[in-house]
C-alpha cells in the first residue's frame, strides 16, 4: 500500500487494489461511477457516489466499508434529481460531484445542481447518509465545485466555489452568516499559464485543517490536443483569512497514469471529492479514475504538507 515510487512519479501512493469500486459493484443498473466524498464516523467509511444513470443523468449512491478500502454498495440510490418543489427545475439533468463537510455535528453536502440553465450549487444535509434533506441553491447558474470549510471562520461559513467567468475556471472563496445567503466572493486561485493546472482549477476535497493553514485538495487542468487531463494538487490557505494562499504544489501529487485513469468514459481524469486523515497519520484520497471507477491513494499526511510547501521533491 504505502510503496514508494521513485522520483518522478506521483506523491500519492495509489493502492494495488484499485479500483475500488466499479460498475460491476453497483447493484443497480447504471451507466458509469464517477467519484465519491467520504466520511470516517467512527470506524465506518461513507462513500457518497456519483452514479450515472443509463439515461444519462447522476444520482448518489452510498457505499460502506470498514476498512476505507473493501466497500458494499447500498441496493438503490440514496439521492435522486427532485421531479418536484424548488429545486426540480435546476436538477432536471442530474446532481453531481458531492462533498460531504462536518459542521457544528451536522453533514452537509454540497452539490452540483444541473439543468437546462447550467450548474448551480446546492446544499443539503444528512444525519444517516441514507436520507437527504435540501436547504437551499446557494448559487445562480455557472458555478460548480462548491466545498464547505468544516469550521466557521470569524463566526462566518465559508465555501469555495468555481464560478466559470469568461470561460476561465478560477477558484473562489464566499462568506455566509447562515449558510444560505454568501456573498463577499472573492477570487483565490487562478490557473497558472503553462502548467499541469493552466485550463481550469477547482476545489476538490473539504479543506483539512493543519497547523501551516487549510489544506485544499483541488483539481487541475491542462488542456491538449487530446483533450483535456484532469490532475489532482494541493494548495494551503491561511487559518484566519482562507482567502490568502500560504502556499501551492507546483507540482500534482497525482496524475493520471494508470490504465483505470486513462481509458473510461472520460480518460485522463484523476479527480477527487473526498479525503481521510488516519490516527497513523496516512491521508487516504478517494477520487475517480476516468469517470469510470473509484480509486483510493495514500501518503504521509506529513509528507503531503511538506510536498505543499514546495520543501521537499517527491
Ligand atoms: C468535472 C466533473 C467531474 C468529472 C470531470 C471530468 O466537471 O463533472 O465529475 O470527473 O468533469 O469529466
Amino acid at each position: 500500500m504505502n510503496k514508494h515510487f521513485p522520483l518522478g512519479y506521483d506523491i500519492l501512493h495509489r493502492f494495488e487494489g484499485n479500483p475500488i469500486i466499479t460498475l460491476e459493484d453497483i447493484p443497480f443498473r447504471c451507466n458509469t461511477v464517477f467519484n465519491g466524498t467520504v466520511v470516517k464516523k467512527g470506524e465506518e467509511y461513507f462513500l457518497l457516489l456519483r452514479v450515472e444513470g443509463q439515461q444519462g443523468y447522476s444520482v448518489f449512491a452510498l457505499a460502506r466499508s470498514k476498512d476505507g478500502l473493501h466497500f458494499t454498495v447500498e441496493n438503490k440510490p440514496v439521492m435522486k434529481p427532485a421531479r418536484k418543489g424548488p429545486f426540480a427545475r435546476y436538477e432536471k439533468y442530474g446532481i453531481e460531484d458531492p462533498r460531504i463537510t462536518v459542521v457544528d455535528g451536522v453533514y452537509y453536502i454540497m452539490y452540483t445542481a444541473y439543468s437546462k440553465y447550467g450548474t448551480r450549487i446546492a446544499l443539503a444535509k444528512t444525519e444517516d447518509f441514507l436520507h437527504y434533506e435540501r436547504i437551499a441553491l446557494v448559487s445562480e447558474p455557472g458555478n460548480k465545485d462548491g466545498i464547505l470549510f468544516p469550521e466557521r471562520i470569524n463566526g462566518e461559513y465559508v465555501r469555495l466555489d468555481r464560478p466559470i467567468g469568461k470561460g476561465v475556471g478560477s477558484m473562489w472563496i464566499s462568506y455566509s452568516k447562515n449558510l444560505v445567503d454568501w456573498g463577499k466572493s472573492e477570487i483565490l486561485m487562478t490557473p497558472r499559464p503553462g502548467m499541469w493546472d493552466s485550463y481550469r482549477i477547482g476545489a476538490s476535497v473539504p479543506p483539512i485543517k493543519t497547523e501551516h493553514g487549510w489544506l485544499e485538495i483541488y483539481h487541475g487542468v491542462k488542456m491538449t490536443v487530446a483533450g483535456p487531463i484532469y490532475r489532482i494538487g494541493t494548495v494551503l490557505l491561511d487559518l484566519e483569512q482562507p482567502h490568502k494562499v500560504v502556499a501551492r504544489c507546483n507540482k500534482p501529487v497525482l496524475s493520471p497514469r494508470e490504465d483505470y485513469e486513462r481509458i473510461g468514459d472520460v480518460g485522463n481524469v484523476a479527480f477527487a471529492c473526498g479525503a481521510v486523515v488516519e490516527d497513523s497519520g496516512e491521508i487516504k484520497v478517494y477520487y475517480g479514475a476516468a469517470d469510470t471507477c473509484i480509486c483510493v491513494a495514500t501518503a504521509e499526511f506529513e509528507n503531503l504538507i511538506d510536498i505543499t510547501l514546495n520543501r521537499k521533491d517527491a
